[in-house]
């Protein structure tokens, strides 16, 4: 079964690693993929993003990394795809997963959406407090993998005075 795990990944997080990882251990191939979103204005571009998933996830056989555009499940039935695979960390994303779950089902009969509780220790992790606490001279480097943290520090370093 092969198993999309869509998102922005606007960085990749140790969490969102945990997930991939995971993801690999269940299912035959799992495809990382990354959403052209013209809408959002990302601190990293989707070519940026796709390399530093490559390098987190080296050593992964089953794991290919990708983007896509348009709907989800339109990408899940073009790369031939049975599953979604999403993360879920506090009860508020359950409310929107669930959403997007139900509605992905009613775009794509077959497709199933699969959830993977976080880890306990990646509960409170998101790309968005990685930016924060980065944006405001904190380190990251507990949050992201190494190569990542270099990165979002010279992208930061960039925009200071
Ligand atoms: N622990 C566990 N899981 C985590 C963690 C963590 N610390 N951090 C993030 N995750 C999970 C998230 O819950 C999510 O499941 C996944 O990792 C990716 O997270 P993000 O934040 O990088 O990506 P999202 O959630 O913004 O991605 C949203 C999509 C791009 C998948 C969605 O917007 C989408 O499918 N868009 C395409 C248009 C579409 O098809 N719309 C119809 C659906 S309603």
């Amino acid at each position: 079964m092969i198993a999309i795990y869509p998102g922005s990944f606007d960085p990749i997080t140790l969490g969102h690693l945990d997930i991939i990882k995971r993801g690999c251990r269940l299912f035959e191939q799992v495809i990382v993929s990354v959403l052209r979103n013209p809408n959002k204005t990302p601190l990293f571009t989707v070519e940026e993003r796709i390399e530093q998933i490559r390098i987190s996830t080296q050593g992964l056989q089953n794991l290919e990394v990708d983007s896509f555009d348009g709907l989800t499940v339109n990408y899940a039935r073009m790369r031939g795809a049975g599953v979604l695979l999403r993360g879920l960390r506090v009860l508020s994303d359950f409310e929107h997963e669930l959403q997007m779950a139900h509605t992905n089902k009613t775009l794509f009969e077959q497709i199933e959406t699969v959830f993977l509780a976080t880890s306990n220790e990646y509960s409170f992790l998101s790309s968005s407090v990685v930016k924060e606490i980065a944006r405001f001279g904190g380190s990251v480097d507990h949050l992201v993998p190494q190569h990542v943290a270099l990165d979002i520090y010279r992208c930061y370093a960039k925009t200071l005075p």
